[in-house]
């Protein structure tokens, strides 16, 4: 399975995400992974500290999962997803239901983070209809959120390079983002901050409550680097769009099952959406699933239509939702991430990682650094010349020192697997340290 340049036109790939010209300069290959390591087609180890893409927090190669896939594919390899089912799908949704906070009891399936939060938006808007109230139809995101790559992810997203290149979106408008300032070098969640809900007033004072349909949130985050809300904000934002008939949407594709210490984000900061969508960790990022989980209310409302019973309440879904490789791959997974003991670990982990995080503190170059759960951001400062470009110089020493490293905008972000030791983190974090420390003096 070795990679030759020579034989493979690199062109022929066209990377997801990536600057592709940078990548052919400098491919980045790995053919291999185990636990909490990649390995390079010529061998060398490399730390997983984004546990993939925030989505393997198992580590790579668990045992249970394989088998689990492998003995599901000699049942059943696919089953329609439409008027048909299975029943490991049935079991995934009741295991959901059991998860997940309050009356959150509804799971629709899919394939991505992305087609999750598309699915959960058009959910918004078909609840208020089957209301009456059609003209609920607006959406609130939230600046530098990030609900994926559709349209309707990119429209109540709020990272302007996802968005600016593709013309006209839904009709969305967006609460200011959450960092602030003042609160640079916070260790976990920040005091300052629970205000910034507020900004939702002003939004409503122009658009009118009666014209939205929903907001959605990321609980913290991730994305956008990794930005944790004050305590109260979520609390405050759950209050307001009570007050005005709007849907909380909580988007944990990266929050979701563990990445806090606790099993969702909702639970973390103790506030009940409508709506939850996850993805990643579900399947351990082995087989690719979203889940759009709903609450009783919007489960009813759209059951109790009037109309005869062979009419489609809700017409959507995907060739692959609730596929049964997926669906073996996420119970197998959960039966994992819901032991008490793996969150414990977590939780004893994250005090480990807020210290070794934190102590870049002073680094060159390093303008702030935040961290909730297992989840972690170092914020480079950047150069006016070329925003970008830092953080992703520093991620290709890392990875020359035997770290893979994420980078986004100018965050490095981190997520190590919940199977990582104490003397891993800090093998990691020393690692980035020797890399940004380096990086500075080539200016
Ligand atoms: N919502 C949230 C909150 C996400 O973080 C998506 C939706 C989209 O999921 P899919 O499965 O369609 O990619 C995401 C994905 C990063 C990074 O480094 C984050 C994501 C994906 C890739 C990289 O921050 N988040």
């Amino acid at each position: 399975m070795t990679f030759h340049p020579n034989r493979h036109s690199m062109s022929s790939h066209w990377l997801a995400f990536t600057s592709n010209r940078r990548f052919h300069q400098q491919p980045r290959l790995v053919d291999r992974a185990e636990g909490i390591f990649y390995y390079t087609p010529q061998g060398q180890p490399l730390y997983d500290s984004l546990s993939g893409l925030w989505c393997t927090p198992l580590g790579h190669g668990n045992q249970a999962i394989t088998e689990a896939i492998s003995r599901q594919l000699g049942y059943l390899d696919y089953a329609p997803a439409f008027n048909v089912s299975h029943p490991l799908a049935f079991e995934l949704a009741d295991k959901l239901a059991e998860l997940a906070p309050g009356d959150l009891n509804h799971t629709l399936f899919c394939n991505s983070g992305s087609e999750a939060a598309d699915t959960a938006l058009k959910l918004a808007r078909a609840y208020w209809r089957a209301k009456g109230r059609a003209e609920k139809t607006k959406f609130i995101g939230r600046s530098k959120g990030y609900h994926g790559v559709n349209f309707g992810g990119i429209s109540v997203g709020g990272i302007v390079g996802n968005r600016k290149l593709y013309g006209q979106t839904l009709d969305t408008y967006h609460l200011p983002h959450t960092w602030l300032a003042q609160n640079r070098f916070t260790k976990g969640v920040p005091t300052e901050g629970d205000y910034l809900a507020d900004s939702l007033l002003s939004i409503l004072e122009v658009q009118d409550a009666s014209n939205i349909a929903a907001v959605i949130v990321e609980p913290m985050a991730g994305s956008g680097g990794v930005i944790v809300p004050s305590a109260g904000y979520l609390k405050r934002l759950r209050e307001l769009c009570d007050q005005h008939d709007i849907l909380l949407i909580f988007d944990e594709v990266i929050t979701g099952f563990g990445r806090l210490g606790s099993l969702f984000g909702a639970d973390f900061f103790d506030v009940q959406p409508d709506i939850l969508t996850c993805a990643k960790a579900l399947t351990n990022g082995v087989m690719p699933m979203g889940a759009v989980i709903s609450n009783d209310d919007i489960y009813a409302t759209l059951m109790d239509q009037p109309g005869d019973d062979y009419l489609i309440e809700f017409p959507h879904g995907y060739t692959y939702s609730a596929h049964p490789l997926a669906c073996a791959a996420a119970l197998a997974s959960l039966a994992q991430l819901t032991k008490p003991a793996l969150m414990s670990k977590v939780r004893e982990l994250s005090g480990v990682f807020e210290q070794a995080i934190h102590q870049l503190k002073g680094l060159p170059l390093v303008e702030d650094i935040r961290n909730i759960g297992l989840a972690g951001a170092i914020q480079i400062e950047a150069d006016p010349a070329h925003p970008l470009k830092r953080a992703s110089d520093i991620s290709a020493l890392c990875w020359d020192k035997g770290v893979y490293v994420r980078f986004g905008g100018n965050n490095l972000s981190f997520a190590p697997p919940f199977i990582c030791t104490a003397e891993d983190i800090q093998h990691i974090f020393a690692r980035v340290a020797e890399a940004i420390q380096e990086y500075a003096k080539t200016l």
